[in-house]
């Protein structure tokens, strides 16, 4: 075929694909009135707990994936494992790290971090090796985990602060811990949070029974509007007075300079220790998950766990017990004791005879700090890392397990995202979906369960409104870096084969322009785009006027 010849047929064969399933366009509108009766509807349903309808729903999925085209993979001579009558919803647990690089893990090729208890996992279950978070920073990512959606679309396009008025996720949005609540989940958030410190944006008022953790990143400050509970543990000699003097003191974008990377440790909606002690913190945010796994287990009631550790974003702090035992510096015992921890739970698992039926999943919220060097992880191969849309910003490792339903050993090529959790949880607990916000994340049981021909549900992929992926294909209207030492001249638009190129160091545009051109068009109907902006913009002001 000549090159002309060839150009043609991509390009034909590319308006059939985009002229078919081009972005799904959401034209509804979604008032405020019908965002609180769709709230209104899931708080109602957490009064009586329905009886999911499992095998249904799971036959539904054999169906589905048997009329799928079988195709050639990695995995694909290990067999599914059939469903079987009584099958019950499995416990959640969803273990989130902050800042870990695509890198840093024995199973994706850490030259010098030993994870043994995660790589186990990934024996055990499935490795997803272009899993993709729909942000390069904390905030968005959250959201877009928890809320199955882009962020933008649901007000959080951005990182949050305390003290700037940034706001929050907007508690009308619908999150994974909303809808499971519906199907009799007990739930709990213990961790970072960082979709907004004020009371109304507290995980306790987005579907989470309880909350333990640091309300936002570990390098920040105390809010000004922090509630202190009456026996709050002061340490470092501070003081409801050492406080009082800070906030009265110099100040910098509304935080007190003199208290930064002093963050409170909350239990519900209040801080129960300032500052939090972050040497122990790993193991007392895995502490409190066992706990919570504990209380389930005695009230049979099957559970979702978000246990989203505060590292290894910066300031990287460590037990004694794993300090200087990492050939990967103080990073690397930071990954270590994590790993450690991940042991634990999956052996409290083990202990309580329900690691069989428990679905856990080990991912990071984003790309490695690289520009904090050897405190900042590794996303190689992968180019750049958090802040941009590089694949080192947004594709993270991740390993799932459940023995119940997938097979061991299975490794994943396929794009999945954390914006599939909600509808793929949706679809094993049988729990109705979201209405108030249109979902961009799919159902993913397919690809978690090996079933043959299993294939990617994201024609499209979006990296915030600057880059698209599409197949092998990534297009970037504009390319940021982070890293001067590596930065390149040119800042796109360009187009690279992620299948050859996994390091996106090969601009082919203009060997390949037609493709570019789609895949421009198609970002500028990016789903992605700054409907979520307008939104919050519209709700600051209304904060302001106030
Ligand atoms: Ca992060």
């Amino acid at each position: 075929m000549s090159k002309i010849t060839f150009r043609v047929f991509t390009c034909c064969l590319l308006f059939i694909c985009l002229g078919n399933s081009a972005p799904a366009q959401h034209s509804s509108v979604v008032t405020g009135e019908s965002l609180a009766k769709v709230k209104n509807s899931i708080t109602d349903k957490l009064k009586s707990p329905s009886r999911f309808d499992l095998d249904r729903q799971r036959n539904m999925h054999i169906v589905e994936s048997s009329g799928a085209k079988a195709q050639a993979q990695e995995s694909s001579d290990v067999q599914p494992i059939p469903f079987e009558e009584g099958d019950q919803a499995p416990n959640i647990v969803v273990i989130f790290n902050d800042d870990q690089g695509y890198q840093d893990l024995g199973c994706f090729g850490s030259p010098n971090i030993k994870t043994p208890r995660v790589d186990q996992m990934a024996a055990e279950g499935i490795k997803f090796t272009s899993f993709m978070v729909a942000s390069s920073v904390c905030s968005p990512s959250r959201a877009a985990l928890l809320t199955g959606c882009y962020p933008n679309r649901v007000g959080v396009p951005s990182v949050l602060f305390p003290n700037r008025g940034t706001g929050g996720l907007p508690p009308e949005q619908v999150t994974i811990a909303e809808i499971l609540k519906t199907v009799g989940y007990n739930t709990a958030a213990v961790g970072k949070w960082h979709l907004g410190d004020e009371r109304k944006y507290l995980p306790t008022n987005q579907g989470f029974d309880s909350y333990y953790g640091i309300p936002y990143s570990n390098d920040m400050f105390p809010a000004s509007t922090m509630k202190y509970a009456d026996d709050c543990v002061f340490r470092e000699g501070q003081s409801h007075d050492t406080l009082k003097e800070a906030f009265a003191g110099k100040l910098s974008k509304g935080n007190p300079v003199s208290m930064k990377q002093k963050v409170p440790l909350m239990r519900g909606e209040e801080c129960i220790e300032f500052p939090a002690d972050q040497t122990t913190i790993t193991r007392r945010f895995t502490d409190e998950g066992i706990h919570f796994i504990s209380e389930s287990v005695k009230e049979e009631k099957p559970f979702f766990l978000y246990l989203a550790h505060s590292m290894p974003h910066i300031p990287l702090y460590v037990s004694p017990e794993f300090n200087k035992k990492s050939k990967g510096g103080l990073y690397g015992d930071v990954i270590e004791e994590i790993d450690f921890n991940t042991g634990r739970v999956l052996d409290h698992l083990k202990v309580l005879g329900i690691e069989e039926n428990t679905l856990v999943i080990f991912t990071s919220d984003n790309g490695p700090w690289l520009v904090m060097k050897e405190n900042g992880g590794s996303a190689l191969p992968l180019f750049e890392g958090k802040m941009t849309t590089f694949e080192g910003g947004q594709r993270v490792p991740c390993v799932m397990k459940w023995p119940a339903r997938i097979p061991a050993g299975i490794v994943c090529d396929e794009l999945a995202a954390t914006i599939d959790l909600l509808p793929t949880f949706a679809a094993i607990t049988g729990a109705a979906l979201p209405t108030v916000q249109p979902l961009d994340g799919k159902d993913i049981l397919g690809l978690l369960t090996n079933q043959p021909g299993a294939k990617t549900p994201h024609q499209y992929f979006f990296y915030k409104q600057n880059a698209v992926r599409h197949g092998d294909w990534k297009y970037h209207s504009k390319e940021q870096f982070k890293v001067k030492e590596t930065a390149r001249p040119t800042q796109g638009p360009t187009l690279y084969n992620l299948k050859d190129d996994i390091g996106e160091s090969n601009n082919v545009i203009d060997k390949y322009p037609e493709i570019a051109a789609h895949l421009a068009k198609v970002l500028e109907s990016n789903p992605n785009k700054r409907i979520g902006d307008q939104k919050r913009n519209s709700n600051n002001k209304k904060e302001k006027k106030k």
